[in-house]
């Protein structure tokens, strides 16, 4: 942030405000770590703060500090909406695009609150008062962190928010090895550390919890991957069918991208779930090094997001989908194999 927004945020925070924050739609661990980091870091300051999420929560994150009062949109419509519509300020963390957050998307846009945005994705939307955006960032979390500082508040970073800010920064760095991991997250994440975050209990509190069901769908998804050498490319497809029998639930399938980038000399992993009942195929993609996912996702799939990892969608069958994703491959030769 430069000075100028700063000097914007402290004056706009040196009164009291109604202040709701917001992540996006299906919320991950950086997601729900920066606003209820944020959400503590402002209430401990005697602001009015409710964090309000366009849905649920998964199951791995509701032990976090202040998860229980996190308003859900869909469950907690009414509550929601009268939140949104009496609020001064609203902070919308880890997302840039008020379409990111479904059914609350109009909501926002009548909302006559000022707007602060927190975020590392790419191409920001203008909503925001003051944008504070940054792609070359590890997480939102390591971002509300650098927030707190510009506002002279490392200090008030209680064990509360350092778990939370913590979990974020874990999550969405895959523990700390994608390549947006800096020293300067290795040296925030020590002082979390050191503020009071349990960093082996958050370990086992988010990745140490699976069900033998969905240990079984991993297996199932494992078998189901195709590698593409030629193209140093896997991918994953999961069917409906499959979901059901290994009684998918909400978050099962999180992190099973990533299986493939395991393989010696792929770069480029993808998974393709179907979902019946939003009758589309529900894609993540991840790569190492230079090839932008972000761009392979804007450009063929309605998607985005960083450059090693991106998500997107089809309105094809799966098997369609996974034979046009085949036939793009080799337009890309070159940068899959350079
Ligand atoms: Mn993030």
């Amino acid at each position: 942030m430069n000075s100028e927004d700063i000097s914007k945020i402290k004056e706009l925070l040196s009164v009291p405000q109604k202040i709701v924050i917001i992540p996006h739609k299906n919320p991950d661990g950086d997601a729900i770590g920066s606003t209820l980091g944020l959400w503590h870091y402002l209430k401990n300051n005697g602001q009015d703060a409710t964090v309000i999420s366009p849905n649920d929560a998964p199951k791995f994150l509701k032990w976090m500090p202040g998860s229980a009062d996190i308003l859900n949109f869909e469950a907690e419509n009414s509550q929601a909406k009268k939140a949104i519509t009496e609020a001064t300020l609203i902070f919308t963390l880890d997302f840039n695009h008020l379409g990111r957050v479904g059914q609350m998307h109009s909501f926002l846009e009548e909302a006559t609150a000022t707007f602060i945005m927190i975020d590392h994705h790419q191409e920001p939307s203008d909503y925001a008062l003051v944008t504070y955006s940054d792609v070359t960032m590890s997480s939102t979390c390591e971002m509300v962190y650098n927030f707190i500082a510009y506002l002279d508040d490392t200090s008030k970073i209680t064990p509360e928010i350092a778990n939370c800010l913590y979990t974020g920064i874990m999550t969405d760095t895959g523990s700390f090895k994608f390549s947006s991991t800096t020293s300067k997250t290795h040296k925030i994440v020590a002082e979390l550390i050191d503020k009071g975050a349990e960093n082996t209990r958050i370990h086992n509190l988010v990745y140490d919890t699976n069900s033998p069901s969905r240990l079984h769908l991993l297996g199932c998804a494992l078998k189901n991957m195709v590698i593409l050498e030629e193209f140093n490319t896997a991918y994953i497809t999961l069917s409906q069918d499959e979901l059901d029998t290994y009684k998918y639930q909400k978050g099962d399938t999180e992190g099973f991208v990533n299986y493939g980038l395991t393989l010696n000399g792929i770069r480029f992993a993808v998974i393709f779930i179907e979902n019946k009942e939003e009758g589309i195929i529900k894609i993540s993609f991840r790569s190492e090094g230079d090839f932008s996912v972000n761009e392979f996702a804007r450009a063929y799939f309605h998607g985005g997001g960083h450059n090693n990892a991106a998500g997107g969608k089809s309105d094809l069958s799966l098997k369609e989908t996974a034979d046009y994703f085949v036939n793009l491959l080799p337009k890309h030769l070159k940068e899959l194999t350079k």
